[in-house]
């Protein structure tokens, strides 16, 4: 029997909440794992891996319809990735990001006056939230855990269920629906998926908090999410990690990612997205990806990264 082991309560969450989480397991014991051949399709702890094909998204829209969930989304535009990347990830994030569903973007900038006016669709809202510019682009990415867990606080888990937290610079191309929602969501990286292990690039420096000897998977920090509660002990847990770090004198190689990547080795994620959830248009064997739902925008190092 799949997912047998994950209805029982792993934390505290009250009754109410328990049994929407029961609910929404049993939808993703409804998924055909057989329906791809050529990927994985579940995890060795019988987690699903969201493949094209696997799940029928009507199932998963009339359910979390059903059960009112609302997701709210973060994302950071700090400095120059404000004009570069922002209108394109929410005007895309409008054509396809959890349609149906009440949503709520939280934006972090530094630049809270340059933030473009986007036409909302209803039940959709926008808040923009001030933050500091960090002169390191390593502490603008390390810092999104610290603001993360403070908007959960203080806003998030009053008004909405889920949380979903992205980088800016990508844009949606096809449906990132209710199917994507579960208790704790992680993200395939698209240029690790069909590496081996050994190839993953976890912190190998036994003196950061992000140290991981070996994994599972190696997941993308553009994207990660789940229930509030969840998102927020992930956010707290990185955060105290890159914060020991600092002390220490060390950075992770990959910085939140490396900590991300620590966090869902040792609490694994109960639903993983595969790449079609986050492609990067490069990469030449796209045999694998049936759909490209959010795609990498164009890096452009030279005029972003210079002060
Ligand atoms: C700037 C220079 C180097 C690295 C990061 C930044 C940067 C990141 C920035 O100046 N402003 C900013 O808002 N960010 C946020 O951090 C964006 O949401 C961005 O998507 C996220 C992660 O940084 P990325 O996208 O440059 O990292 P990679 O791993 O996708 O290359
Ligand atoms: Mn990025």
């Amino acid at each position: 029997m799949r997912h047998q082991t994950s209805l029982k309560p792993t934390n505290n969450l009250p009754v109410t909440r328990e049994v929407q989480l029961r609910q929404s397991i049993t939808l993703d014991d409804k998924l055909k794992f057989g329906a791809r051949q050529d990927v994985q399709t579940f995890t060795s702890w019988e987690a699903p891996i969201m493949w094209e094909g696997v799940f029928d998204p009507l199932l998963y829209d009339q359910k979390h319809l059903q059960l009112q969930s609302s997701v709210a989304l973060t994302v950071f535009a700090v400095g120059r990735y404000l004009d570069a990347y922002l209108k394109t990830f929410l005007t895309s994030a409008e054509k396809h990001f959890m349609l149906g569903l009440p949503v709520a973007y939280y934006v972090f900038t530094d630049l809270p006056e340059k933030v473009p006016h986007i036409e909302l669709a209803p039940q959709r809202s926008l808040k923009v939230i001030q933050v500091k510019k960090y002169s390191r682009w390593q502490d603008i990415s390390m810092m999104r855990m610290k603001m993360i867990s403070e908007v959960i606080e203080s806003e998030i888990r009053h008004h909405f269920k889920y949380v979903f937290c992205f980088d800016v610079d990508q844009e949606f191309q096809g449906r990132f629906g209710s199917e994507a929602l579960g208790a704790s969501v992680a993200l395939l990286h698209a240029h690790f998926y069909k590496l081996p292990k050994d190839r993953f690039t976890y912190d190998r420096n036994p003196k950061s908090k992000a140290f991981m000897e070996t994994g599972d998977f190696y997941y993308h920090a553009a994207v990660f999410g789940g229930l509030w509660e969840n998102v927020k002990k992930l956010a707290d847990a990185c955060y105290l990690g890159i914060m020991e770090d600092k002390l220490n004198d060390v950075e992770a190689l990959w910085h939140d990612e490396s900590h991300l990547n620590k966090y869902f080795w040792l609490h694994k994620p109960s639903k993983i997205l595969s790449p079609e959830y986050c492609w990067d248009k490069r990469i030449a064997d796209k045999s694998a990806i049936v759909i490209t739902r959010l795609v990498w925008a164009p890096k452009h190092y030279d005029t972003l990264r210079t002060p």
